[in-house]
């Protein structure tokens, strides 16, 4: 890095007044006091996007600074793939089916380290075995995989589109991969009989039905939201069941006064900004691996092009088909 390139780190009035918009933004579910500690790498990010010609993903389980500060595309995966296949840019920050839609462009990955139970619970061996064990049931793959695995599958699905990605198959059964809770729940959807696997999010597993009667007895009248990676018990407990785009619609719409979104603890945070007059009960189950993803790791990403995702082609090839058999799809009925 030459010295023009060296970023000044600091509060000033300077800092202050370019990130204003950003602050605005969030300022209801930040304390003002924080705020100084962000906004320099919010500046500094923002100037080495333009540098770069980057876009920065970031899911709806990102921290605020992070989601309101320096994203250009929010959203679940679907919308986070939908657009990522879309952009111009020439450098993409943040996640692999990126850079399996678009594997000419420059794709980063912040933290290496940043990974995903579900994503460890099943490997490409797994996929090819259970297709020797069921030789008549396409393979249908959650977004929150590795490649290797997309590439062993006929199509992924999000949490979103799980339910009319089965469909579209018109087929009596399904392997459903690898998340057991979500397959129960799409099952629950559909007469498509549903081969599960046993994998789990680290973040929805832990939720009990026992704790959603405590969080109803604690806070009178709270409208509970689950997401379907949730155990049964929960999801039964709740008044809506869905993917995380599919609460914020369903709080565009039924407008609760007092909510609970049993979900990843930031995207309260995210949405809470949409929605100022809903109060927001806070469970707060954190994804270690999303918040791994920091300001100061977004901004070392861009100045030194670092870590660069590499996908071999084959198995990127192959994986894009099963992403782009998801997109064609599209979002369905939008759970
Ligand atoms: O589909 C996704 O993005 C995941 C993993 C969860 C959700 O509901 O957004």
């Amino acid at each position: 890095m030459t010295t023009m390139d060296a970023v000044e780190l600091r509060w000033t009035p300077e800092v202050k007044r370019r990130t204003a918009d950003a602050f605005a933004r969030m300022r209801r579910v930040m304390p003002e006091i924080e705020w100084p500690v962000h906004a320099p790498y919010v500046d500094a990010i923002r100037e080495w996007k333009a540098r770069r010609n980057a876009v920065i993903l970031a899911h709806n389980y990102q921290t605020p600074e992070i989601f309101h500060g320096v994203a250009d595309i929010t959203g679940d995966s679907l919308a986070l793939a939908q657009k990522a296949a879309a952009t111009d840019a020439d450098v993409i920050v943040m996640a692999e089916t990126a850079k399996i839609l678009s594997p000419q462009k420059t794709v980063l990955i912040p933290d290496l380290e940043a990974g995903c139970s579900l994503a460890a619970s099943i490997t490409a061996a797994h996929v090819r075995l259970l297709r020797e064990r069921y030789p008549d049931a396409p393979v249908v793959t959650y977004v929150n995989t590795s490649a290797e695995v997309k590439a062993e599958s006929d199509v992924c699905c999000t949490s979103a589109n799980a339910v009319e990605v089965v469909e579209s198959l018109r087929v009596p059964r399904v392997i459903f991969l690898p998340d057991e809770y979500l397959g129960r729940y799409v099952a629950s959807q559909t007469k498509t009989e549903i081969i599960l696997w046993q994998g789990h999010c680290e973040v929805h597993e832990r939720f009990t039905g026992d704790e959603i009667r405590s969080f109803r007895r604690q806070h009178p009248g709270v409208s509970v939201l689950a997401h379907p990676e949730c155990p049964p018990d929960v999801l039964a407990a709740s008044d809506y069941v869905g993917s995380t785009a599919g609460m914020v619609r369903h709080l565009d719409s039924a407008r609760p006064s007092r909510v609970v979104l049993v979900t990843e603890c930031s995207m309260a945070d995210n949405v809470a900004v949409q929605f100022p007059e809903t109060e927001f009960v806070k469970p707060c189950n954190l994804c270690p691996h999303m918040k791994r993803i920091t300001l100061p790791k977004i901004l070392h990403a861009l100045q030194a092009m670092e870590h660069r995702v590499e996908v071999e082609p084959k198995v990127a090839a192959r994986a894009r088909r099963a992403v782009e058999r998801m997109l064609a799809v599209g979002r369905g009925a939008g759970r």
